[in-house]
């Protein structure tokens, strides 16, 4: 009798609890992997996400993220998406345009001189033919987020110049533009995942590196790089994207979720960058970092020929790479 009575409250409990919290018996868990510090706007980016996306699916979602390469490179990131290991990444354009060649476009030195120019044609037409070529790869790209604009930091002299890159030993991302751009300005570039960067600047295997202020800040590159000059030269998007498989897997509210707060985080994130480039200049050179503003111009110049160098037109339009098919 007493035993009955007991399986039938525990019965009840455990049906009122479904109707009450099912999230406790359906939970979704996002990892999502970055390769900055913790403290970068990426990641303020996606712990703004995690928000929304916990509320609006009353706990039932929950991104988890691991930043500061934890989980592998920004590459390795992209490859398990396809591979269905990882669900989200937000990682910058450096490693895309091996996955999907039109990417590369964006990698031209000197492309976009204001967010505003970015934007349009990141949220327009164009950014949206390229997002839509992901799933073809095994990805869903969720939104155009910002790395920003990319500055060069060195450890031997104040650049105001393109002669003064001569020879310098620079890590670049890992895509062929960078290295032409590098190469164009007198520079020895040498690919490198970010994760390996703050070591080989600190062991001098490389003098500089370029990335934009909030990199710069966040991952302390000025404990070992003296001098920063604003050069500009790349605007940096990045993008917000998940594994295709996993993505399908999700009903359809839970897909709608995770997109409405992309493009949330979308705002949020690039209001953080732009925000770091008006306050971070200042606080670098309070930390110790000598500051340069070279006249653009020159450098404009040196690297328009990788505008009509047909090695990089052709990877541009995909046909210089293995896999990608955009
Ligand atoms: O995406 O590799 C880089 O320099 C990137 O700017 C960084 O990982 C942020």
């Amino acid at each position: 009798r007493k035993s009955n009575k007991l399986w039938i409250i525990s019965a009840a409990a455990i049906i009122a609890a479904l109707i009450i919290c099912p999230a406790a018996f359906a939970k979704v868990v996002i990892k999502c992997a970055t390769s900055t510090q913790p403290s970068h706007i990426y990641n303020e980016g996606i712990r703004h996400m995690a928000k929304i996306v916990k509320e609006k699916s009353n706990g039932e979602m929950e991104i988890q993220l691991f930043p500061a390469a934890q989980l592998g490179s920004e590459r390795d990131a992209v490859e398990g998406l396809q591979l269905g290991t990882l669900e989200m990444t937000l990682t910058s354009t450096g490693p895309l345009g091996n996955f999907v060649p039109a990417i590369k476009v964006f990698n031209l030195p000197f492309l976009f001189t204001s967010r505003e120019a970015a934007y349009k044609v990141l949220d327009g037409k164009i950014g949206d033919q390229i997002t839509a070529s992901f799933p073809k790869i095994g990805i869903r790209a969720l939104a155009w987020v910002e790395n920003g604009f990319r500055n060069i930091t060195n450890s031997k002299r104040a650049i105001n110049k393109p002669a003064d890159m001569d020879g310098l030993k620079i890590r670049v991302m890992e895509d062929d533009l960078f290295i032409a751009t590098m190469k164009a300005l007198g520079a020895s570039p040498l690919p490198m995942a970010f994760g390996e960067l703050y070591t080989a600047l600190e062991q001098k295997t490389v003098d500089a590196q370029e990335n934009p202020l909030a990199v710069i800040e966040s991952s302390r590159f000025f404990e070992v790089q003296k001098y920063l000059a604003m050069t500009g030269h790349f605007y940096s998007p990045s993008m917000i994207l998940v594994s295709e498989k996993f993505f399908k897997g999700l009903k359809p509210e839970q897909q709608k979720i995770l997109q409405d707060a992309a493009f949330d985080a979308r705002d949020f994130e690039r209001k953080l960058s732009m925000e770091a480039d008006q306050k971070l200049e200042a606080e670098l050179a309070k930390q110790g970092m000598t500051v340069t503003h070279p006249d653009k111009a020159p450098f404009v110049k040196a690297v328009a020929g990788v505008y009509t160098n047909p090695k990089i037109v052709k990877a541009i339009g995909g046909g210089d790479t293995k896999k990608g098919e955009a």
